[in-house]
């Protein structure tokens, strides 16, 4: 009943745009817990789930997994973790991911950082990165970025109307951009 409702950052932004970089950061800075919707979905297709498959053949196509299986993912970790501020990166990507999170997990963000950068500079940017991801070309990247425009960009928009969205423009180098972020963290002092 007395139950602690933990606080929760969104972190959107197009593929590449920066929300793993920057979400280290924030957690070296600021003491929250970083989990990544990509990477807990990366780590559930490794582990030879029963989903695993469906998994990658979403992610190589760019397209959103099913919502009860990165809730599930997200829910896990959180309670995991025993701590009780997050940064959820590349979560919400859609109308039905936003409306389910809130409705299973009663959770609101306290805001949604948005880290805003022009297509040239996320392929740029993932086409240099050379980590290994099976997303990482030509074709997928287009995909996930029309996929971004599509369904992401709408669940950015839904949090504007409710003036809860950081916008940082992250075309800029790493520093600079996290520059802009440390302003948003900092508690204001009247
Ligand atoms: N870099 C970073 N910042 C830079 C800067 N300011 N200047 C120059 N270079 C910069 O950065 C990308 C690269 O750019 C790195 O090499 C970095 O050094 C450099 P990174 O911080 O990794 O950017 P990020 O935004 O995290 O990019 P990522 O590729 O992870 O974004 P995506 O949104 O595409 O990937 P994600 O892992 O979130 O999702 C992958 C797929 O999983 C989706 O396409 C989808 O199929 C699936 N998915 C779901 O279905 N549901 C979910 O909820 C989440 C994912
Ligand atoms: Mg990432």
């Amino acid at each position: 009943l007395a139950e602690k409702k933990p606080k929760v950052v969104f972190v959107l932004g197009g593929p590449g745009s920066g929300k793993g970089t920057q979400c280290a950061k924030i957690v070296q800075h600021f003491g929250y817990t970083h989990l990544s919707a990509g990477d807990l979905l990366r780590a559930e297709k490794n582990s030879g789930s029963e989903n695993g498959i469906m998994i990658q053949n979403m992610m190589n196509e760019g397209k959103i997994v099913p919502s009860e299986v990165t809730i599930k993912l997200l829910q896990k970790a959180m309670v995991e973790s025993g701590k009780d501020k997050f940064l959820i990166d590349g979560f919400p990507r859609n109308e039905e991911n936003r409306a389910a999170f809130e409705a299973v997990t009663k959770i609101e963000p306290e805001f949604v950082l948005f880290f805003n950068c022009p297509e040239e500079e996320l392929e740029r940017r993932i086409l240099n990165r050379n980590q290994g991801r099976e997303d990482d070309n030509i074709e997928t990247i287009r995909k996930r970025f029309k996929v971004f425009l599509e369904s992401s960009l709408p669940v950015i928009e839904y949090y504007k109307a409710k003036g809860k969205v950081q916008e940082i423009d992250a075309a800029k180098p790493v520093e600079e951009v996290f520059e802009a972020v440390k302003v948003i963290f900092t508690p204001k002092v009247e």
